[in-house]
């Protein structure tokens, strides 16, 4: 799989002159990323990067697979795949599950966003799916959401659950060239823009996944 570079991330730590700085060793917690994207891992890498741990994914070890997504709640998939990787590494893991939901569609795919129209398809031919099942509902009835619930399961099996929302519509035909999944389709009206318009730094500010990894981030740093 093509993921993105994940090479462990280790911390840069400098003290004022004279103040002694702890060992690397002391500070370093590992936290493995439990999914196999590689537009969420990177996203995720991105997101969380900066904190005093080393983060590692699931994609750079070997063989690594996750179980199947069977649980009908974002929140049980997450834990689902963090329980996974924890038990695989010993380490505390990040599990996450996202999907679209668009009311026109009563919410779908929802948790089935990854295999909607079935195991054939592709970013491309999901968005092409989901464009031809709105092609009849007017731009105002278009509206949708984006959420990612992240779960934390750490070293001693706790777990822990955040969610983040993004509020868009789904335009008329894809946009743009950043991000993955469903990002063309997804327009972000405050942006004026849809997702796959956005930089990455731009939708780091506002996405989903973005939201909930900082509460993410405050679980890790608590
Ligand atoms: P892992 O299970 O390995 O994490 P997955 O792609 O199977 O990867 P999900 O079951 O959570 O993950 O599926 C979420 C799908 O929702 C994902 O494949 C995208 O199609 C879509 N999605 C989630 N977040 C998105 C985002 O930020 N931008 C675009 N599409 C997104």
């Amino acid at each position: 799989m093509g993921g993105p570079e994940m090479a462990p991330h280790t911390p840069q730590r400098s003290g004022r002159p004279g103040e002694a700085v702890a060992p690397l060793d002391t500070l370093n917690r590992r936290v493995v990323l439990a999914t196999l994207n590689p537009g969420k891992l990177r996203e995720l890498a991105r997101l969380l990067g900066d904190l005093p741990i080393e983060l590692l994914s699931l994609a750079d070890i070997p063989g690594a697979t996750l179980p199947e997504e069977t649980a009908r709640t974002y929140a049980d998939n997450a834990l689902l795949k963090a329980r996974a990787a924890q038990r695989l590494t010993g380490c505390a893991a990040l599990g996450d599950d996202s999907g679209l939901e668009v009311d026109a569609l009563g919410g779908a795919p929802g948790v089935h966003s990854a295999r909607f129209g079935g195991a054939g398809l592709d970013d491309a031919g999901r968005v092409a799916l989901l464009l031809e099942r709105l092609r009849a509902v007017p731009a105002a009835k278009r509206t949708a959401r984006f959420r990612c619930v992240i779960a934390l399961v750490d070293e001693g099996g706790g777990e822990h659950t955040v969610e983040g929302v993004a509020e868009g519509e789904i335009a008329a035909a894809p946009r743009g060239a950043s991000g993955f999944g469903y990002d063309p389709v997804f327009y972000y009206p405050p942006r004026g823009r849809t997702f796959g318009e956005l930089t990455e730094r731009e939708k780091e500010g506002v996405s989903h996944r973005a939201l909930a990894a900082r509460a993410a981030r405050a679980l890790l740093s608590g």
